[in-house]
């Protein structure tokens, strides 16, 4: 936390209303408005002194980055909130199937939940107290559906970024942070935040549209083959290409872009990161995704990964880092190539329930939503170690096949042992949608992972003839 100590602003709040009182200021800057009890100047301990203000019985803390002008963390200490059974309501901005696994922790503790989703039938409708439906990049939409919620939370990162920053300053606990997510949202930000705190990643670069792009590789400027990602608007392999050659950058959209270098690495990895807003954070193991030869595509998402310990502890080792630099409240889904000579390098995060968590439902002691849940809203983080081992096959649209959905063989696969379908609740299949995913849990990981292929083999997701 607030490392960087001559770009910081520390304020704690006391009082409620437009009157304040305020505990510290750090570097003489007392926020606007309000009576000023006392203000304290100069270089704080920083780690003492803000474990004393979290616990010391003040209403609000906002620590505010000078340099860019965001709140790094607010912390809201007014009332211990009680969250079961009671009034208190859970804002969730996106109701797709991360959003309906979520509802299943809100609705084993008896929290209210609001959901706001563009899709009149989103699949999370079913789940929550109440929905809206609403576009999520709309201002407005987002700022009044934020306003009557306590906690605010998403299950999808393009999220009115604007609505978000204005309802934490207007005292909205939203987790994580707005700060983060606009650390996170845009690709190009998120690389070179990569960059800038020393945290392993492929070299990369930035253009501002395709054109100029194209121009650096018409004069060779930039390696072939490279990855192609527009820095902002992608999710699900959208916004992704790998360039071989310079016909391949024709048909792709005028945005502004990033060129990665291609990293030949010898296994996918991942590794959720869970953190309060105390600070108290852990991992779950580290996943690996199968991918299958011909396609590349990842297939098989395993866990625990079948890689050397020190590899994996490595890995745990960075992704804890990450969540803590991006001071990240909640799930952190931290996804890592692991190179030939056993480097860790990040290739992207995403902050929410991620695919590559999905087998902890199953496998977990507590599933990466209950542990998201917890998170938010400060509570005890749960024991993320495996009780079994677990592999997940993501449901995906079969090629060729649009409308209303079918799940051949179902029930084949839930006549083998240790098989949970997951069905998400999307009407209409698209080719390669996500509509679902299976867990396979087993004592022994190499039966899960032929039990596993038996279950590819036989599941199809296509449409109604
Ligand atoms: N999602 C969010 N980021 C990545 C993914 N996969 C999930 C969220 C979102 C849903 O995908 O749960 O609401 C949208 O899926 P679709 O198929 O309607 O585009």
């Amino acid at each position: 936390m607030a490392r960087s100590r001559k770009k910081t602003e520390v304020i704690a709040f006391r009082g409620s209303g437009k009157r304040y009182s305020i505990l510290v200021s750090v570097y003489g800057r007392p926020p606007s408005g309000g009576v000023t009890d006392k203000i304290i100047t100069g270089q704080l301990g920083y780690f003492i002194n803000l474990q004393k203000l979290f616990y010391g019985g003040w209403d609000l803390i906002k620590i505010y980055n000078l340099s860019s002008n965001t709140y790094i963390c607010t912390h809201n200490n007014t009332t211990a909130m009680n969250y079961f059974s009671s009034d208190f309501k859970l804002g969730i901005l996106g109701g797709g199937q991360l959003g309906k696994m979520l509802l299943a922790d809100t609705r084993k503790f008896d929290i209210q939940t609001y959901v706001l989703d563009p899709s009149a039938e989103a699949p999370s409708r079913i789940a929550c107290n109440k929905f809206f439906q609403g576009s999520l990049m709309d201002f407005d939409t987002v700022y009044n559906f934020g306003k009557q919620v306590d906690v605010l939370t998403f299950e999808i990162e393009l999220v009115n970024l604007d609505a978000l920053e204005k309802l934490e300053a207007e005292g909205v606990k939203v987790y994580p942070s707005p700060a983060t997510l606009r650390g996170i949202q845009n690709k190009g930000r998120q690389k070179a935040f990569y960059k800038d705190n020393h945290i392993p990643t492929s070299n990369f670069r930035l253009f501002e549209n395709l054109k100029t792009l194209v121009l650096h590789c018409l004069e060779g400027k930039i390696p072939l083959p490279f990855v192609w990602k527009s820095t902002e608007f992608g999710y699900d392999g959208n916004g992704v290409k790998v360039v071989r050659s310079v016909v391949d950058l024709e048909n792709l959209p005028d945005v502004e872009c990033i060129a990665e270098d291609m990293v030949p690495f010898k296994n996918e990895l991942a590794v959720i990161v869970v953190r309060n807003p105390k600070g108290d954070i852990k991992t779950y193991p580290v996943v690996e995704m199968e991918f299958h030869p011909e396609a590349n595509q990842v297939e098989y998402v395993i866990c625990p990964a079948r890689i050397d310990d020190a590899v994996a502890q490595k890995a745990r080792a960075i992704a804890l880092e990450v969540s803590e630099k991006f001071n990240h409240v909640g799930l952190l889904a931290v996804e890592m190539f692991q190179t030939q000579d056993d480097e860790i390098l990040v290739n992207e995060v995403a902050p929410r329930p991620h695919n590559s968590g999905h087998y902890s439902i199953e496998a977990s002691y507590t599933s990466q939503f209950e542990n998201h849940l917890r998170a938010i809203l400060d509570l005890p983080l749960g024991n993320t170690d495996s009780k079994v081992a677990g592999i997940m096959v993501n449901l995906v649209g079969a090629e060729g096949f649009s409308g209303d959905v079918v799940y051949e063989n179902i029930e084949k696969i839930l006549a083998i042992d240790g098989v949970t379908p997951h069905i998400y609740g999307k009407r209409e299949t698209r080719p390669f949608r996500k509509m679902g995913h299976v867990t396979i849990v087993d004592e022994d990981i190499a039966k899960a992972r032929k039990i596993a292929e038996e279950v590819k083999n036989l599941i199809r997701v296509v449409s109604q003839k």
